[in-house]
């Protein structure tokens, strides 16, 4: 399996310093840069949750509460990862149409969350909506020789809704006691220790916080608590073992377990840690998470940070920050950066791994729709299907492998291919594939650092049985492109071509010839009517 995805990397002082100068110039973004011009980008998804403008990253604490879905996520009115964080608010009856609801939490000057209120968790508590979170009280350029020191720049937070019974949810409090945890645990020299998730057990909440000890790996530091207020540290929930994506044995899974998110499905412990998208199940006795089988939700390196909430139905709905593949330059010019996910529920399977499929609401965006007729696809046939095109679409298709070492879809191509991105399956290494080599003429999207790469394969593992044909979904929405294979393997990637008539859908084949059983193409509805989601105004800080 490949991810791509290094674990985040501490900035150099000169890096941090070329970076925020390039951010610091960007500020104010939603004055500086009209919102008719954001709303133009042809790059800019139409039916994906997003903030008007600026910097979108974590899904922080999706909660589905009186009715209604709310999504908190990491915002920056900055363009940079090293921005201001604060926690954005959306809110949803059905998981596809959001409304933004502004900022439910910003940095408090001289606070502990001075430098952001980064990733957590919204939980109800008594009755009474509740988001604990990571403060951050760093300053960054320092952060290498301070962790060094030993010095941890994180602290965790308690805020509470104001008014339980307002169906928005709109004022948050951050409580007096906080931060109702000031420092890890003694002793550890914790590379990094944030991200609160939490659970129930009877009375008891239990709270995991990613961390790491510093030359030996990740780890989901375990607390308890009655009252939210007031935690006790128990243990390591879990800790590294050598990376599953590599099964070298001489890596630690990731230096800081970032994101991690601990539940239960239909009874089964699992364990997800945002590097690579990986989940871990396994056993859970005397609170100790034994893993034992390991997978990606996701296999694309554009989805990180995954997170999951269970709703009223009981489904486990699964969101992650879909982030740009294009330059920081780019992404400044834009205006805007950051993407979410679209809801994908998660289920167990009856050998024990994790399967992926869109939640059956994405159903309601779906508008006109063309069936492409069943047909050989050959080695050398033509680009592409003369039926079917867009930027804004849902594609359903089966294909037999036949005896093609590749088969798959062409998606945002021209007509002649000179901008294309495949989508596919590899029958040698039985690999689901999404291939953006070729999908953009655009030099600002050809190279990117080991923490966000640009373009090029991304794949991973998805073994089909004998006779099973390859059934894929593909979202296609401007930049962004999910693919669903077989309820069991999920990839997102980015694809930024230069060319508005970029539209083309067409059917590939390697090495021999595929057949497509069937396919249609659904043209999809925008979620709102100006491209912006909406509530500019409450995002200006
Ligand atoms: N993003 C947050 C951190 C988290 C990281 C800061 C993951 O809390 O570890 O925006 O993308």
């Amino acid at each position: 399996m490949k991810n791509g995805y290094e674990a985040p990397r501490i900035f150099t002082r000169r890096e941090f310093l070329v970076t925020a100068s390039a951010a610091l110039s960007s500020r104010s973004l939603l004055d500086q840069i009209p919102e008719h011009s954001i709303a133009a980008d042809r790059h800019r998804p139409q039916y994906h949750l997003m903030p008007p403008a600026n910097w979108m990253n974590d899904p922080n604490g999706p909660l589905y509460w009186n009715g209604r879905y709310h999504m908190f996520y990491q915002y920056s009115p900055i363009i940079s990862n090293t921005g201001p964080k604060h926690w954005g608010h959306a809110i949803s009856s059905d998981l596809v149409h959001w409304r933004n609801l502004g900022i439910a939490l910003a940095p408090t000057p001289g606070g502990p969350d001075k430098n952001g209120c980064w990733t957590g968790s919204a939980v109800v508590v008594n009755g009474v909506p509740t988001l604990v979170y990571t403060g951050a009280t760093w300053s960054a350029e320092s952060e290498r020789a301070e962790r060094q020191n030993g010095f941890t720049p994180e602290r965790q937070m308690v805020a509470v809704a104001e008014d339980p019974n307002d169906v928005n949810l709109i004022q948050w409090t951050k409580i007096p006691e906080n931060p109702v945890l000031a420092s890890p645990p003694p002793g550890l020299r914790a590379s990094g220790w944030r991200d609160p998730s939490l659970w129930k057990e009877g009375d008891t909440w239990y709270m995991v916080i990613g961390s790491g000890e510093v030359g030996k790996g990740g780890m989901a530091l375990l607390y308890r608590s009655k009252d939210i207020r007031n935690w006790a540290y128990l243990h390591p929930l879990a800790v590294a073992k050598p990376d599953p994506s590599t099964q070298d044995p001489t890596r630690p899974f990731a230096s800081v377990w970032e994101c991690p998110d601990f539940f239960f499905l239909d009874g089964k412990p699992v364990l997800l840690v945002a590097r690579g998208n990986s989940y871990l199940t396994g056993s859970y006795s005397d609170h100790v998470f034994q893993q034992e089988l390991g997978g990606q939700i996701d296999f694309g390196s554009a989805a990180y940070a995954q997170k999951t909430m269970q709703d009223d139905q009981g489904r486990r709905i699964w969101w992650a920050w879909i982030h740009e593949k294009r330059s920081a330059k780019a992404q400044i010019a834009a205006g805007w950066a950051g993407v979410m996910s679209l809801p994908k529920r998660l289920n167990l399977r009856s050998d024990g791994s994790l399967g992926v499929e869109p939640v059956r609401e994405l159903e309601l965006l779906r508008k006109g729709h063309k069936q492409v007729p069943s047909q050989n696809i050959e080695p050398n046939g033509p680009m592409l299907l003369k039926q079917v095109a867009g930027d804004c679409v849902e594609i359903v298709a089966e294909i037999d492998l036949g005896d093609a070492r590749r088969a798959g879809l062409r998606v945002r191509s021209t007509a002649v291919g000179s901008e294309q991105t495949l989508i596919g399956y590899d029958s040698d290494s039985q690999t689901i594939f999404s291939d953006t080599t070729h999908s953009s003429n655009d030099p600002e999207t050809a190279t990117g650092s080991s923490l966000f790469p640009y373009r090029g394969v991304q794949s991973g593992s998805l073994k089909l049985d004998k006779s099973e044909p390859l059934r894929v979904r593909v979202y296609i929405d401007a930049s962004v492109l999910e693919t669903f294979a077989n309820g069991r393997a999920s990839i997102t990637d980015r694809t930024y071509p230069t060319t508005a008539a970029s539209l083309g859908i067409g059917l590939f084949s390697e090495g021999g010839t595929a057949h497509l059983r069937q396919m249609t193409v659904w043209e999809l509805a925008a979620i709102s009517p100006d491209r912006l989601t909406s509530g500019a105004n409450l995002f200006r800080v």
